[in-house]
């Protein structure tokens, strides 16, 4: 189709609506714009399909990907962004209402999810034969409000009403066999279409289905409730997303889920092998690679064992020399709560014969590390079964050729401690890729005045995929001129975001204060809990001395807590009641603004990131296993504020102290600053810290009786109950130096031609943050692919 946009618009919105344009919804025309898309890519998609089924693939199994909005991100990538504009100018229409029509696909919980959603951008841009393969969620990560500041979940029926970037694929669909019920898999395929490219990448999303539609007998028989009780039973396999980012909850629906999408994966492997390899398996790790994403996708290692030795006829051997060579497992966090342990009796339950297979790999393991001279207490410990338990981490390093982290600190603490004994037998398995983000959607789209800029300076967009070639431009640095345009972006965006966030929520902000970000999932160790305590503080000192010289700032949150976080809960209410506080105060009202950004998601990210001039990332040192917000930020010439976590301690390596603001204990400091610290000497002799505690329960601010906010101050003072030390994640001990950089920081906005140069080596050194760089070096180092260029 080479026709413009303008002259089957129309078309394609009457087939939505059923009316004339003109009478016609937004919604309706960006779901006949969509079409439309889809219409364009079909060919191009359909020749990519045929033509990764032929070579060496690699397959992406992930429990989530965090998609977000597709239709802006086609356009672009298809060149058409420009013709969709004059197309809908001819209704009176805007492109960017039209856009906000779109739910985003939010079918993931954070980074992990929109890692994976980043990859597949890169991959497809890349050329590279590689399909993501997960499960159709009906209901994504659920729906945020506050009421009177408490979150509150809503379920997110994101496709409810249609959605026109997945094709149903009826004839490829398979069957999963549970113990108690056998489903069919359905397969939804998204494209992925790729920056300068024709090729177009795939994420095929299953969904789980009653063999049969319906049960008529008994719906004959007037037992109308039987007849949708089973059809239910089996729909609500993919009913939901859980709802938890890095902690594992043994709920046997969640074990279903994760074993539904990957035996369906992997006939579908098997199949693509037969039909153009030939029957013999023997050579399968030599045309498939499968990326696990962290432990959720593993049941696909005795999944794989089954299907060659039962379906297949192999032998063990023959079977297990396959599975070795095939996965690689990508470990995403070293916090104890996120390690998957099932319990064998879950997998007896469902699948007994892949319990069966798991035994059988435990027992060659024992022997294994036995001949190997490692002593009882060790073989007990790395089993993949043991005291009742399928520990999915071991058996993920056990049965995989490459065991991975994803940041430089991260890698080294994994072979260090998390992962120590198998890095001991099998050092050559571990290596590093550290993450990175899409320039497409994080900079190109989001943010296009810094992407106009760019593009000029540099001659042509090629910067687009080739995110290196920001370096050329750093000169500019130096150049008064651009620097005064950086300043002028800055502000316009931030006036873009101020606009936007008043008509989403009535919040006034004013653009020309500082804009300080703190946006990922509420946890502890990420210490949102530290950023509120600095802003509390921060309150009183301005109510102390209203006259002195205060930088305005706007602090701004966005955030989701997982529903039964109870402590994470507190901390969302504990940040809306500061804000209210600081609203309610004549004074420090027109110096501070707090703004929690109500329902989180990639596209709210979208107009955030490119108006920040502070990226908190404050994690205690350890923790953040890479993190990817703080990527973003830097491309959108945002400053660091962070401690040497993750992925932070490559930003500085990037950038260089002057450019970067790093504050707090270092990761090899903390055991022994545990062993002497005491909370709550901080409490009583670090200047401000009492009043801000004591602020917490003396009536300053109201949690409604919950106990929320008295909680919140004995996790930082005395612990808990069950045997944690008080303020586990270091919060009191690192405030005072938090509270100094960020105090400095304010003060150093002022000159904003400092300031800007500072933002412009961040832009034009993040280069090493594309994930088009992270994917080259899975690319080369662990899949072994080739672009495919169709
Ligand atoms: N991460 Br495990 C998640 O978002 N969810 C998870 O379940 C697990 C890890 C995150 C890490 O916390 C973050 O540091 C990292 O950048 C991201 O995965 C992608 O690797």
């Amino acid at each position: 189709m080479t026709q413009s946009i303008s002259t089957h618009l129309g078309a394609f919105v009457r087939a939505e609506s059923g009316r004339s344009p003109q009478d016609s919804t937004l919604r309706e025309f960006w779901a006949g714009l969509s079409a439309d898309v889809m219409a364009r890519l079909a060919d191009n998609w359909d020749a990519t399909r045929k033509r990764y089924a032929e070579g060496r693939q690699e397959h992406y199994l992930s429990a989530e990907f965090l998609e977000g909005r597709a239709l802006l991100n086609n356009l672009t990538n298809l060149g058409l962004v420009d013709e969709a504009t004059e197309a809908l100018k001819e209704y009176n229409l805007n492109l960017s209402d039209v856009l906000e029509e779109e739910p985003d696909a939010a079918l993931g919980n954070g980074g992990l999810g929109r890692l994976a959603a980043c990859f597949l951008d890169s991959c497809a841009t890349l050329n590279l034969p590689v399909t993501g393969y997960g499960i159709l969620y009906r209901y994504g990560l659920f729906k945020q409000t506050f009421e009177n500041g408490f979150q509150s979940e809503h379920p997110d029926a994101w496709m409810e009403e249609g959605y026109p970037f997945v094709i149903r694929r009826e004839e490829e669909q398979r069957q999963v066999v549970f113990n108690d019920m056998v489903v069919r898999a359905v397969p939804y395929d998204m494209p992925i279409t790729g920056y300068n490219t024709k090729n177009v990448g795939t994420l095929r999303l299953w969904k789980a289905e009653p063999l049969e539609e319906f049960d008529y007998d008994a719906f004959n028989s007037q037992r109308f409730t039987d007849a949708i009780v089973e059809r239910e039973r089996v729909m609500d396999l993919c009913r939901v997303l859980y709802p938890n980012d890095t902690t594992f909850e043994g709920k046997v629906l969640r074990v279903r889920q994760q074993y539904f999408f990957t035996s369906a994966s992997l006939q579908e492997m098997i199949a693509n092998y037969q039909a153009h390899h030939g029957e013999d398996l023997s050579d399968f790790a030599k045309y498939n690679c499968i990326q696990l994403n962290d432990t959720h996708p593993v049941l696909a290692i005795p999944e794989l064992m089954r299907l060659l030795l039962d379906e297949h006829g192999m032998t063990w051997e023959d079977a297990w020399e396959i599975v070795t060579q095939t996965f690689a497992y990508t470990n995403h966090t070293v916090l104890a709560e996120a390690l998957e342990t099932w319990q064998v009796s879950i997998f007896e339950r469902l699948f007994p014969r892949v319990l069966e297979i798991v035994y059988e790999i435990d027992r060659r393991f024992r022997l294994d590390l036995a001949e190997r001279g490692c002593d009882q207490g060790k073989i007990d410990y790395m089993a993949p079964v043991s005291g009742g338990m399928v520990h999915m981490a071991w058996l993920a390093c056990y049965a995989s050729f490459s065991i991975n982290g994803v940041a430089a600190l991260h890698t080294e603490i994994i072979k260090r401690e998390t992962l120590h004994d198998w890095y001991e037998i099998w050092p050559e398995r571990f290596n590093n890729k550290t993450n990175g983000v899409t320039p497409r959607r994080w900079l190109n789209q989001c943010n296009p005045r810094l992407s106009a800029l760019l593009t000029e300076l540099a001659g042509s967009d090629a910067w687009v995929s080739d995110l290196d070639k920001l370096a050329d431009l750093e000169h500019f640095a130096d150049d008064p001129k651009v620097l005064g345009w950086i300043t002028e972006i800055k502000d316009a965006n931030k006036a873009d975001f101020a606009k936007w966030i008043k008509n989403r929520q009535g919040v006034e902000v004013d653009p020309t204060s500082v804009f300080d970000v703190q946006i990922k999932r509420l946890h502890e160790y990420k210490r949102q809990l530290m950023n509120a305590i600095y802003i509390l503080d921060l309150y009183f000192r301005i109510k102390d001395n209203p006259e002195a010289n205060w930088p305005k700032r706007t602090f701004i949150f966005g955030a989701k807590s997982a529903p039964g976080y109870v402590r994470a809960k507190g901390i969302i209410k504990l940040i809306n009641e500061i804000a209210r506080l600081v609203d309610n105060d004549p004074v420090v009202s027109e110096i501070l603004t707090v703004v929690f950004v109500e329902n989180y998601n990639v596209s709210p990210a979208e107009h955030i990131i490119p108006a920040a001039d502070v990226s908190e990332q404050i994690s205690t040192a350890g923790k953040e296993a890479s993190g990817t917000s703080n990527m973003k930020f830097m491309m959108n010439g945002a400053l660091t504020l962070g401690t040497l976590d993750g992925a932070n301690v490559e930003i500085l390596d990037a950038v260089g102290e002057d450019n970067a603001y790093i504050f707090g204990l270092k990761e090899e400091e903390l055991a022994a600053y545990r062993a002497q610290y005491q909370p709550r000497q901080a409490y009583e002799t670090v200047p401000g810290l009492k009043r801000v505690l004591d602020a917490f329960v003396d009536g300053t601010l109201d949690d409604n009786g919950t106990g929320m906010f008295h909680d919140l101050l004995m996790s930082l003072l005395e612990g808990t109950n069950w045997g944690d030390p008080a303020d586990v994640y270091f919060v009191l001990a690192d405030f005072p130096a938090y509270r100094e950089t960020r105090d400095r920081m304010a003060l150093d906005y002022a000159d904003r031609d400092a300031w800007a140069r500072k933002c412009w080596i961040n832009i034009c050194r993040s280069g090493r943050f594309s994930s088009d760089r992270t994917i080259n070096d899975y690319a080369r180092e662990v899949w072994k692919i080739q672009p495919e260029k169709i």
